[in-house]
This record gives C-alpha cells, sequence and structure tokens, in this order.
C-alpha cells in the first residue's frame, strides 16, 4: 500500500500542470487540482476535495448512472476517498466505507466520508483531538523505536564478536591440525621404525612361543632366578624380624638380671640368671654384614638391573640365522661389531620386507611387541586428535555458512527463550533451535518443532495500539518442523513470524491447524530491517483499511 501511495504521489509532483492518471490526454492547469471541482474521468484531480466522490460505485451522482464521458477510463485511479484529516495524517478510506451512514474516525477523523449525511448522520471533525493522541503516541512509538534500535546494534556487536570467536576457532583449529598431522606422520613413521626393528630383532618374543632348546632353557633359568630371588627376599624378611625379636628378649633379660633382688632366695630366678650369664658369656656368631647385605641388596634386584636381558637369550634358536650372525660378529672389535649389527638387521628387514627371507618374527594381530602395541597406541591417539579437531573445524565451518539473518544477529540471540501462557498451556520459543508447548498443570515438554531455517513473509494485520503485533510488510520468519507427531496429524511445526519491539516477547500463539501453530513474536533483532520498515511495522501508525501518506 505504501508503494501504491508513493506511485501515487509521483503524479502530483508538476507545479505548472496536472494530466489525469488513468486518461493522460487529459491535462489541467495546476489551479485546478483540488479546486473542489472534479474534471478527471477517474477522480485523480480531486484527492483532496469530495468533488469526485460521485464517482465512488456508491454515490448516486456515478457516472456509470449516466453522467460519464465516453471513451474515457473512469475506473477510480485513487485507492479511496482522500480524506484531508488536517490537524492529522491524511488518508483514503475505502469507497464502500463511503456514505454508508457511519463515521470512520479511526481513518478519516475529518468526517469528510459522509458527505451527504445518510440517515442523517453528521460526522464532526475530531482531528484535532485524534491527531494529539496520534501523535502522543508516536511520541512514545518512536522513543520506543530508537530504544529497540539501540538494542539492535548492540545484538549485532555481539553476533559479530561471537562470529569472530568461531573465525578465530577456524584459524586456531588449522594449526593444530597441521601439528596433529605432522605428529601423525612422526608416529607413523615411529611405528614403520618398531616394526621394522622388531623384524630385524635377531631373538625375540617370549619363551612360552614355540621356543627352541635354548629358548627353553632359557625360559626354566629365567624362572628359577625369580623364585630363588624370591625366596631369598623372604628369608631375608624372615631373619631381619627374627633379629630384632632377638634383640628385644636380650634386652629384657639383661635388665632382669640387673634389676633382680639377689637377697630373695628363690632357686629359679638365680637359675634363670646364671643360664643369661652363660649364654651371654657365649661367642654370638657373625654380626650381619653391611656389605653382606648390600651385596643381597644388589642380588634381590632385577635381572635386567643387573645386566642380565633374558629377552636377549629367548627365542627360537633352531636354525637362526641370527646364531650364525652373533658367531661371526663376535670375532669383531666392538665398534664394527655395532655397526655391523646394525647393518646385517636392516639387511634381513629388508629381505623380509622384499619376500625373500621369512618373516619368523611377524607379530600375529593379537601378538604386536610390547612397543610396537605402544607405538601404535600412540599413533591412534593422535590420529583420533585429528580427527576430533576435523569435525570440530567443519563444524565451526558449517555454523559460519549458516544463514544467522540480516547482519548474523540471530547469532546473539541463540538458544535465548522466551514463553508466555496461552489457555492451558505455556508455549516456548528458543531461538534457532526450537518451540515447546508445556501444559499449565504439569506434564512434559511437547516438542511444536525444531528450527530449520529463515524465510520472509509478507503480513498485514492491524497494528494494536500498544505497537505488540506483526502489522504489514514483510517480515522475517523462523521456520521449525518435524516436532513431536500430532495424534491423527502431521508432525507438529511452528512459524514464528518476527517483528520489533524493544524486548524479546511472544505476543500471540495460534494453532492454525490442528498441530500447525504460529507465533508472533517482537525482538530488536528485526528492528530496522526490512526497507525502513524493518518489522517496526505499523510503529508509523498503519491501520487497516486506511493509508496514511504525503499528499
Ligand atoms: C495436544 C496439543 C494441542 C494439539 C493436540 C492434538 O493437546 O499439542 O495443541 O492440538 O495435542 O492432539
Amino acid at each position: 500500500m505504501k508503494a501504491k501511495d508513493k506511485d501515487i504521489a509521483k503524479f502530483y509532483k508538476d507545479a505548472t500542470a496536472f494530466t489525469c492518471i488513468s486518461n493522460p490526454a487529459t491535462a489541467l492547469p495546476i489551479a485546478r487540482l483540488n479546486d473542489d471541482y472534479c474534471d478527471c474521468p477517474d477522480g485523480s484531480d480531486e484527492p483532496g476535495t469530495s468533488a469526485c466522490a460521485h464517482l465512488s460505485p456508491l454515490s448516486p451522482h456515478n457516472p456509470a448512472n449516466g453522467a460519464g464521458a465516453a471513451g474515457s477510463n473512469t475506473t477510480l485511479a485513487l485507492p479511496g476517498f482522500y480524506c484531508k484529516n488536517k490537524g492529522h495524517v491524511p488518508a483514503y478510506v475505502p469507497f464502500t466505507s463511503v456514505n454508508d451512514g457511519k463515521c470512520d474516525y479511526d481513518v478519516c477523523c475529518d468526517g469528510s466520508e459522509e458527505w451527504e449525511g445518510v440517515g442523517g448522520v453528521k460526522c464532526e471533525d475530531r482531528c484535532q483531538t485524534i491527531g494529539k493522541e496520534w501523535r502522543k503516541q508516536d511520541e512514545a512509538r518512536q522513543k520506543s523505536l530508537g530504544t529497540a534500535g539501540k538494542k539492535r546494534k548492540e545484538l549485532v556487536a555481539e553476533a559479530g564478536r561471537l562470529r569472530k570467536q568461531v573465525e578465530d576457532r577456524i584459524q586456531s583449529l588449522g594449526t593444530e591440525i597441521e601439528g596433529s598431522e605432522i605428529k601423525v606422520k612422526q608416529l607413523e613413521q615411529e611405528v614403520a621404525d618398531v616394526e621394522r626393528k622388531e623384524k630385524g630383532r635377531v631373538v625375540k618374543g617370549s619363551v612360552s612361543k614355540k621356543a627352541g632348546k635354548l629358548g627353553v632353557v632359557v625360559g626354566l633359568a629365567k624362572q628359577r632366578t625369580e623364585e630363588l630371588r624370591e625366596t631369598l627376599e623372604r628369608v631375608r624378611g624372615e631373619r631381619d624380624s627374627s633379629t630384632s625379636r632377638l634383640q628385644e628378649v636380650e634386652r629384657i633379660l639383661s635388665t632382669f638380671k640387673e634389676e633382680y633382688n639377689p637377697n630373695f632366695n628363690d632357686e629359679g630366678v638365680k637359675r634363670a640368671v646364671r643360664a643369661w650369664e652363660d649364654y651371654a658369656a657365649r661367642d654370638k656368631g657373625p654380626d650381619v654384614d653391611a656389605a653382606h647385605d648390600r651385596d643381597l641388596d644388589a642380588m634381590t634386584k632385577s635381572d635386567k638391573e643387573n645386566g642380565l636381558d633374558w629377552e636377549e637369550y629367548e627365542g627360537d634358536d633352531d636354525d637362526s640365522e641370527a646364531d650364525v650372525l652373533y658367531a661371526f660378529e663376535s670375532y669383531l672389535p666392538p665398534s664394527i661389531r655395532g655397526w655391523l649389527d646394525q647393518k646385517l638387521r636392516n639387511l634381513r628387514s629388508t629381505l623380509i620386507d622384499s619376500g625373500i627371507l621369512a618373516d619368523t618374527s611377524a607379530p600375529s594381530s593379537s601378538g604386536d611387541s610390547k612397543s610396537v602395541t605402544d607405538a601404535k597406541d600412540r599413533l591412534t591417539a593422535a590420529e583420533k586428535e585429528v580427527e576430533k579437531h576435523r569435525k570440530t573445524l567443519t563444524e565451526h565451518q558449517d555454523d559460519l555458512a549458516k544463514d544467522f539473518g540480516p547482519d548474523d544477529v540471530f547469532r546473539a540471540l541463540k538458544d535465548q527463550c522466551v514463553s508466555t501462557d496461552a489457555g492451558e498451556y505455556t508455549y516456548e520459543v528458543c531461538f534457532l533451535s526450537k518451540t515447546t508447548q508445556k501444559p499449565k498443570k504439569g506434564g512434559g515438554h511437547t516438542n511444536m518443532g525444531n528450527f530449520v531455517g529463515l524465510e520472509r513473509i509478507v503480513v498485514d494485520d492491524e497494528l494494536p495500539p500498544n505497537g505488540k503485533g506483526l502489522g504489514s510488510g514483510e517480515r522475517i520468519a523462523m521456520k521449525h518442523e518435524n516436532g513431536q507427531h500430532c495424534w491423527n496429524g502431521p508432525n507438529r511445526s511452528t512459524l514464528v513470524v518476527l517483528a520489533c519491539s524493544e524486548v524479546n516477547e511472544v505476543w500471540r500463539i495460534v494453532e492454525e491447524e490442528k498441530c500447525v501453530y504460529r507465533m508472533e513474536v517482537g525482538t530488536p533483532a528485526v528492528c530496522e530491517v526490512l526497507g525502513g520498515g524493518g518489522g517496526r511495522a505499523g510503529m508509523e501508525g498503519k491501520k487497516a483499511g486506511g493509508v496514511r501518506d504525503e499528499l
């Protein structure tokens, strides 16, 4: 309607002449515009008087009733009867409301549309009062509009910060992924090296696995040594305990000997004292020798700590190339032996890799050596880490690509919820998430749909005086689908239509069809967005049926 107003206004711009809108052949000097005489067949020269009101189909003087100019376009060029509304805002009232015996003060505050006085009706001019009240409300609306606009700016700034956070995280994830990938490569190399080393091992594995004769003997010796070590430790413990008990008894008896009363003629006591003196005089045998004890300490340490690595002797000694290699190496000086040993290991690995030599040490799937298993575990952990980072990166990239509305503003509202009571339920919308319905009497939530995206819709509602409504024009709406299934109906869905408001609030909720809901929600996020109206629909005071304009 607004666009139409502008379209019409352009015909009245010329300062010298006016051309009838629907009859361009008829040009009039500007003085004949609004001169209270109807010149144009379409009534367009009298937008501000009622001189052409007879063109209305409702008018008894309609040219269709006989007074029309032949061949000319008598279709009305104006959207309705033009009320000047002096002291307020001009407006068009629909021709159907002209001379219907009813004063349409909400649009035509000057009462001019009832010019015929049908049924004796007389509509006084109320524009002064109505205009004053309107200006007061408009001032409040403008103030509210200013506050809402400020809040939107804050939301946009917050959205910007949130976006930046995601962008920064994407950047750091990129670096982390690069680092993790390098780590994976290193660990892959490490696994390969460890496996290669394992393959190249001349003597390997545990004695329990297909050991040859030497392996069996080594296994037994290892076991026997272990038993002896344990026994030694146990006996040593027992010795220490007995020694300390003996020392305690000796202390008791020694005190006893010092403190007993020899004047008491107690034969039993005297015998005991004598026996103690004999015992104390006797040679006590060797004391626990500290050096000897240190030897025991050393002996009870693990074989490995004592330089005996059983693993080197375990394994299959049958037909082992290894033995040959060792026999050969043993004739060489140690420095060359080490170098040669490494070369031979590598050669052996290469031969195994190329299938020339059987891999007698190849670990079974469950039989990897500890070092291989450890290296593989480290690799798996690093691979998982890369995977995790990549997943997070994709999530963040998807997030950046998502439509968060103009200026990304809804990013700042994500997951914020607002609710209202209506009928037996409390209805809630959580922005960019879902809508729910909860019985006031108690009970679980019913999901009324999950957020799927934004869309723009055109609305044409009357705006309530408090401004809490959609008004008219293009609005942003949030679609919610696939909520809880409705018995004998569809899955619940909700369209949340947004309009400008100082705060986030649910204004209205309707169930348009069974389990298909529509919520009207106010939020600063949509203020001043859409073509100036910005969802602040009707803030300028639009009323159904009437159009304020600038003529
Ligand atoms: C519940 C509510 C209503 C809906 C009916 C359908 O009562 O979700 O909104 O209409 O279920 O059975």
